[in-house]
């Protein structure tokens, strides 16, 4: 998909734990935009550059594709997303929006590690990188997709375990459940397309990427 339109586009979570933070770094790396009439494209003024404001879970696609040249998102997110196909590539880590996918589990079940959770059913929204991390502990268990509030699950008896994003804990320490091993570390990184923009937008898309590094490496 193509998108001869002379314009660079970046892809950005429209609401939401990266919202800000995204806007933050793409304001400091010196693009000014404007809010348009239309609340999924923001114009940035001094650059031939749009921002699209979408759902954090269509960034990897849209990028892998080209309908946006850069995006930010989530690793949890993007690994999640892989489809064997030709995938949006991370060009740097951000330092924010970090937390840590992990197996939680109630104090009924007792846990030395991942072998403790074969054949039994574990509850999470990261169904791909769940079963990875089974594979490669060779362990074999029955994964139930949630959209949300994965935590209530083991008290829904609709699963034994859980696999899910903390941050502070104290989600899970609401719930009763106690964090075991990780299964991912993640915060928001800049991703870019596989594809090309057109030659007379190359140049811009690495001034943009360069200015950004600087913006991150200026933060720690
Ligand atoms: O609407 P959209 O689909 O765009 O947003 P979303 O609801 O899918 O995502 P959002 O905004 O909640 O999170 C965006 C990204 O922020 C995630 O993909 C992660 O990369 C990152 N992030 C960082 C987190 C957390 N910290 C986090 N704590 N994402 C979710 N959580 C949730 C977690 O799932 C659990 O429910 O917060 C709860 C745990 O937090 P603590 O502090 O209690 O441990
Ligand atoms: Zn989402």
């Amino acid at each position: 998909m193509s998108t001869v339109q002379g314009r660079l586009r970046i892809a950005v979570q429209k609401s939401g734990r990266l919202a800000d933070r995204s806007l933050d770094l793409i304001r400091d790396a010196g693009l000014k935009w404007v809010k348009g009439h239309n609340d999924l494209l923001y114009r940035v003024e001094n650059y031939p550059i749009d921002l699209l404001r979408v759902r954090d879970d269509d960034i990897p696609t849209f990028v892998a594709d080209r309908v946006c040249d850069l995006g930010i998102v989530g690793e949890n997110v993007l690994e999640e997303g892989k489809n064997g196909g030709a995938n949006a590539a991370i060009v740097m880590p951000l330092g924010f929006g970090r937390c840590t996918l992990k197996i939680a589990t109630p104090p009924t079940l007792p846990y030395e590690g991942p072998t403790s959770l074969e054949g039994l059913r574990i509850a999470t929204s990261y169904p791909k990188i769940l079963r990875r991390f089974l594979d490669d502990n060779g362990v074999a268990a029955d994964i139930v997709t949630m959209r949300g509030a994965v935590e209530v699950a083991p008290r829904l008896k609709l699963a034994a375990a859980i696999c899910d994003l903390v941050s502070t804990g104290a989600t899970l320490e609401a719930n009763g459940l106690k964090a075991q091993d990780t299964v991912l570390e993640s915060q928001a990184v800049l991703i870019r397309s596989p594809i090309a923009p057109e030659p007379e937008l190359a140049e811009l898309l690495d001034s943009v990427i360069e200015r950004m590094a600087g913006v991150v490496s200026s933060q720690g």
